[in-house]
């Protein structure tokens, strides 16, 4: 009886442990749902974890600009590319302030800030834990994406009340040498270690449309799906293609499997604040929306993304309204 006992104990177990992970077979059969069925079932994950007509702001500014050392192909900011982009000085903190106060005035909820960094240096930390005190004191949510982190690196940031860290994978390990050379899968994940073990809010996402497969797309979510604890925030990137980057010829990427991509996200990561994050300046209205059926419900909002546009503030108040979606706090 005992015997029998353990034996169904432990097969409970192995089957909490295999439940646990989700497996690339298993993405793959979401992927390949018909498109209605992926979608209802992803709007049907998001009401049970969200109210269904709130989305969530964050507002991006780019602190410093350019000339980073990195070789990310889909990247304007690399030294190594001639994009014809200014390059900007660690701006003040007294200009941060100030932007996060008109972040704050138009309606976001969390102010990121962004530096083209391979990792930062120790006076880098110190200006920035200066400017993360200075935008929370403003009621915002804090968040920032600097490049690799140390642990002690990110035990200062978080000591400073940084919320969320924005460290992405970008893409599936196996494609991921086709697009950086310069730092590691194993570094990426090393630094979201240090960021968790810092207590920080974790915010990791990719870029799709960059030539990469559906396995790819697959391989990305089940990395993100399987961490444990998941990442709280998840953008998901339509690559913008600049001139002057090695990526700027590449194929578009068909705006349902985008879509799809948003809707498995949605599902493998239910208590996820999903973005729709860069390329929605090329996207229409019914594309977007079709995103926010498909369980995205977060958006970069503001002007610009960090160097390239994004949709206008008045056009997403706009279809905000004409789609009744309220704007969370
Ligand atoms: N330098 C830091 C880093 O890479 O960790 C932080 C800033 S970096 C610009 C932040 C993220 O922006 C990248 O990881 C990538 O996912 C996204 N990104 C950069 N260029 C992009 C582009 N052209 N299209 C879409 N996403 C892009
Ligand atoms: C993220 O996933 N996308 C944002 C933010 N995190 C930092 C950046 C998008 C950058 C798009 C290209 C640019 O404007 O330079
Ligand atoms: Fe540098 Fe970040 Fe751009 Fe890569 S993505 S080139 S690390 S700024």
């Amino acid at each position: 009886m005992t015997e029998q006992l353990l034996s169904v104990e432990a097969t409970d177990l192995k089957t909490q442990i295999v439940d646990q992970a989700y497996t690339k077979a298993q993405i793959t059969e979401l992927f390949d749902l018909p498109f209605l069925e992926l979608v209802f079932r992803a709007q049907s994950i998001h009401r049970q974890n969200f109210e269904s007509t709130d989305i969530q702001l964050s507002t991006l500014m780019s602190v410093k600009t350019g000339a980073c050392p990195e070789d990310c192909s889909y990247c304007p900011q690399s030294a190594r590319y001639k994009t014809g982009l200014e390059v900007e000085q660690l701006k003040p903190v007294a200009e941060i302030i100030e932007a996060a106060k008109v972040a704050k005035a138009n309606g976001a909820s969390r102010f990121c800030m962004g530096a083209a960094w391979r990792s930062p240096k120790q006076k880098d930390i110190e200006h920035m834990v200066e400017a993360i005190e200075a935008v929370r004191a403003q009621g915002l949510e804090t968040c920032a994406t600097l490049g690799m982190l140390s642990a002690g690196q990110a035990a200062d940031l978080g000591a400073a009340g940084l919320d969320y860290y924005n460290h992405n994978l970008d893409t599936s390990p196996e494609y991921y040498p086709e697009v950086i050379s310069t730092r590691t899968y194993q570094d990426r994940l090393d630094t979201l270690d240090h960021v968790r073990d810092a207590g920080m809010k974790v915010c990791c996402g990719g870029i799709v449309g960059m030539g990469e497969g559906q396995v790819d797309r697959v391989g990305l979510l089940a990395t993100l799906a399987n961490m444990d604890p998941q990442p709280e925030s998840v953008p998901i990137n339509n690559l913008v293609k600049v001139e002057g980057t090695p990526l700027d010829q590449t194929e578009e990427l068909d705006p349902l499997e985008f879509v799809r991509t948003i809707a498995v996200a949605r599902i493998l990561m239910p208590q996820a604040r999903v973005r729709l994050s860069a390329g929605r300046e090329e996207m229409s209205d019914e594309m977007q929306t079709l995103c926010f059926i498909a369980g995205a419900n977060s958006i970069f909002y503001g002007e610009d993304l960090l160097t390239t546009g994004n949709a206008t503030p008045e056009h997403d108040l706009a279809l905000f309204e004409r789609l009744k979606i309220k704007v969370s706090g």
